[in-house]
């Protein structure tokens, strides 16, 4: 019945809304005012910004173009505009303090879920299935990711916590798995809440592969490492030998060598690297280099998402590598549940048919392909989400990390960023062309 499903609707986009503002008052509480207001790094900006940034979409997306409102106070429009601010020249505008950011994107939360109550979910693509609402939820755990990159560059004292991930049994399957060749449907026409780079879902014909079962460890990354990937101009591309030369790369970020180990510094708290957990906080470039080293590549994009989403025996795409099911805390690592990914091989029962693991959670995979929108796209509902961002810019990033909401992380999402990019919870899984 309709009414039933208005209020499957109504039910998912409170619980999402709630969830992600739980989340952002943790995440902008657990440091004093003196760190909400200093930029970390000239790559993020200070949280005080992502805090009255995520009240301003909430107001214009939600009370302004469903709601019809006026706005609140148009004054402060500009400066949350992230296309009129770079990053790196927001902490000289003229912010909202903590208290003042903090009671507007309360004033406008509260109203939204007032307009919630009495919102007709049709009618219009803005509001269809509660559209709006679940792009608001999204928008605020992304920021809610950005504050946790935030949180990990800030230096100081650890500020958050959370229990480790289960230690998982030595996981003793094969390194790769056969996906055979064939079309698959890319993309979704049925995901309500997926955004405009998700669709059109299209048939996209791929030839056979092989793909790592976990996505690269510590423990393999540094072999590649004690190898002298770095200083091997034979695995890199050219703009990328040419970056980490200029920068003095010679590890992932965070990490230091210690006598004959190697640490690093992990939400204010230094431990030695651990061997068995997926490798964290690596660019496009350095994942690129270490495939070349192993003899391998980059999954495409298209193939990640045929080894996530195809069922061979149904001939069909699932949401998820399990199936349609939402996620549950047995099938991945997410929501920032656990500050960490979890060892590779964890998570069985989020395994894809042919038994690939963590392609959701843990860590951002880079892709091969760049940022492209697919046959048909057309933007919605802005075109500062996705379509300011295709070309040969930036590289795609899939699967979500231990720190994305499930509500911002499907079979179908898709990330993207500069390939030199190494503050994100970014790892990768190596690929190779090839039936046998
Ligand atoms: C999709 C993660 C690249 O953080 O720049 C947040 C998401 N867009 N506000 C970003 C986003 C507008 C976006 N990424
Ligand atoms: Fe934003």
């Amino acid at each position: 019945a309709p009414e039933m499903d208005g209020e499957a609707v109504r039910d998912r986009a409170l619980a999402s809304l709630t969830r992600a503002r739980a989340r952002t008052t943790l995440l902008t509480s657990c440091v004093e005012e003196p760190d909400l207001v200093a930029q970390h790094s000239p790559l993020m900006s200070p949280l005080v910004w992502d805090l009255a940034h995520i009240g301003n979409q909430e107001e214009l997306w939600l009370l302004r173009a469903v709601g019809g409102r006026e706005a609140m106070r148009p004054e402060i429009d500009s400066l949350y505009d992230a296309f009129e601010h770079p990053r790196a020249e927001r902490p000289t505008l003229p912010l909202l303090p903590p208290d003042e950011a903090r009671r507007y994107a309360a004033e406008v939360r509260g109203r939204a879920l007032d307009l919630l109550e009495s919102a007709a979910f049709h009618g219009s693509r803005l509001t269809e299935a509660g559209f709006a609402f679940g792009m608001i939820a999204q928008h605020e755990q992304q920021h809610d990711e950005t504050m946790l990159i935030t949180h990990q560059l800030r230096t100081g004292p650890r500020a958050l916590s959370a229990p480790d991930p289960a230690p998982a049994p030595p996981f003793d399957g094969p390194a790769e798995v056969l996906v055979p060749g064939g079309p698959f449907t890319m993309g979704t026409a049925t995901e309500p809440w997926a955004l405009d780079n998700e669709r059109p879902a299209h048939r996209r014909e791929v030839a056979p592969f092989h793909i790592d079962t976990a996505p690269v460890t510590n423990a393999a990354y540094q072999a590649f490492i004690e190898d002298g990937g770095y200083t091997d101009e034979r695995w890199w591309a050219p703009a990328g030998w040419a970056h980490i030369r200029r920068h003095g790369i010679s590890a992932p970020l965070f990490w230091r060598r210690d006598g004959g180990q190697w640490l690093r510094r992990h939400f204010g708290v230094t431990e030695v690297v651990p061997p068995d957990e997926p490798v964290l906080h690596v660019c496009w470039y350095e994942a690129d280099a270490y495939a070349r080293w192993a003899g391998r590549r980059l999954p495409t994009e298209a193939e990640w998402e045929k080894a996530a989403r195809h069922d061979p025996v149904q001939d069909r795409s699932t949401r998820y590598p399990w199936g349609d099911a939402d996620p549950t805390p047995d099938h991945a690592n997410l929501g920032q549940r656990h500050l960490r990914p979890a060892p590779a091989g964890s998570y069985p029962a989020g395994a894809s048919p042919l038994g690939v693991r963590q392609l959701i959670g843990d860590v951002w995979e880079w892709t091969a392909s760049d940022f492209l929108p697919y046959p048909g796209f057309t933007a919605f509902p802005y075109q500062e989400y996705s379509e300011v961002f295709f070309g040969s810019d930036h590289k795609v990033l899939r699967g979500g990390s231990f720190a994305v909401d499930p509500v911002a992380c499907r079979g179908t999402f898709r990330n993207w960023d500069y390939p030199i990019r190494r503050q994100i919870f970014s790892g990768f899984r190596t690929a190779r062309s090839g039936a046998v």
